[in-house]
């Protein structure tokens, strides 16, 4: 999963990206304004620990999330009063979902670009940067769908009103303060929008940046209403010293955290907030060549779930064989849990659980 670090100037966003990467980032596409920066995450499962214990398999493989610090913006192609510049936009529609830092610490010595430190008026700020650039995409799409229309063979024409609808009414429900994410969509409606990969359908996750002292901000206490938000998730982490902590010793690194009183690695944290926040549930597969979890959205169904594993299985998918991982592991083989009746067959519409261990059976 691709997370693209988001926030005003001088917000914390580098600081951010460093603490969650342990300064371990690859630089890529330089030129223009300059490099991103790419930095890959495992998401440790500690489930899979186990099934390597019960499986010997040659290799085990945990998922990643790729976290990206954006190239800073070239003020000399952005507009005054644009805050993500069009080529932050082009890069930041390819992301999965976003983590928006918002600068709660004080420090007089830095300027905020705004005036003072506002985390709230930040993050209404933030939201609205997005859901402009979406209303700019959509706008063109409008004028390029109603040219075509007007040039389409009459034969031709049905097939293009639905998405010049779509598009407008998803308009409609942005100018009226709705994020793509909150507003109610057909399936088709919702199909017809993948390809414009706007930003307001992302789930976003809030970075409070705070100081060592101060508390952290809620998006409650801020009052914003997670309804007109869209859903979105939230963490605190000081990144200055989220950053020094990073760049020691693992094990020099916890005796700090367990001497100052803090909280869980922020890299976990943050973790945790995107899993629940994007929706992600892990299955696991096993076997002697690979034993590796799966991240997938909550609710998706068995054959749907085998097209991760590889596209094809979509097509030729015939049933799952599936047993939670506790009991895999109680009964110690696939072979044991099926004489106990624990492994179950399920069908293209099983709705995969966390958790479970899955052999699909693909008809190639
Ligand atoms: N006091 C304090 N300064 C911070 C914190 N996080 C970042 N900074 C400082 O804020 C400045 C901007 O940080 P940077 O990560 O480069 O911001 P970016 O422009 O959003 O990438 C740097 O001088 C950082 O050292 C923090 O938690 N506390
Ligand atoms: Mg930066």
């Amino acid at each position: 999963m691709d997370i693209a670090v988001i926030g005003l100037p001088q917000s914390g966003k580098s600081t951010v990206f460093n603490a969650l990467t342990a300064g371990h980032s690859t630089s890529t596409g330089a030129g223009g304004a300059g490099p991103m920066q790419v930095g890959v995450v495992k998401v440790i499962d500690p489930r899979l620990a186990v099934l390597d214990g019960m499986y010997h398999p040659k290799k085990v493989v945990h998922p990643e999330i790729k976290y990206w610090d954006l190239p800073p913006v070239d003020r000399d192609s952005a507009s005054a009063n644009q805050i993500l510049s069009g080529r932050q936009r082009n890069i930041l529609q390819g992301a999965d979902a976003l983590l928006l830092v918002v600068r709660a610490f004080d420090d007089p010595a830095l300027l905020h670009p705004m005036g003072g430190v506002d985390p709230g008026r930040d993050v209404k700020v933030m939201l609205e940067e997005l859901a402009l650039a979406d209303l700019e995409a959509l706008e063109r799409a409008e004028a390029r769908l109603s040219d075509g229309l007007k040039k389409a063979k009459p034969a031709d024409r049905p097939a293009l009103v639905p998405q010049l609808e779509t598009v407008q009414k998803v308009q409609a429900g942005l100018e009226g303060g709705i994020p793509v994410k909150s507003q109610t969509l057909t399936p088709s409606e919702t199909a017809a929008l993948v390809d414009f990969q706007l930003l307001t359908a992302k789930p976003v996750m809030i970075a409070f940046n705070t100081g060592e002292s101060e508390p952290t901000p809620t998006l409650e206490g801020l009052g914003i209403s997670n309804e007109v938000a869209g859903g979105l998730g939230e963490v605190g982490l000081c990144a200055k010293l989220e950053e020094d902590l990073a760049m020691m010793e693992p094990g020099e690194a916890e005796e700090f955290r367990e001497a100052m009183g803090l909280e869980e690695a922020a890299v976990e944290r943050v973790k945790q907030v995107c899993y629940s926040t994007v929706g992600l549930v892990s299955f696991l597969t096993v076997g002697e060549d690979e034993v590796r979890a799966w991240p997938v959205p909550a609710g998706i169904v068995a054959q749907m779930a085998a097209g991760t594993i590889h596209t094809d299985f979509t097509r030729g998918f015939i049933r799952a064989e599936v047993i939670p991982y506790d009991d895999l592991v109680r009964c110690g083989s696939l072979a044991q849990g099926r004489k106990e009746g624990v492994l179950r067959s399920e069908g293209k519409t099983y709705q995969v659980q966390d958790g479970d261990v899955i052999n699909f059976l693909i008809n190639t």
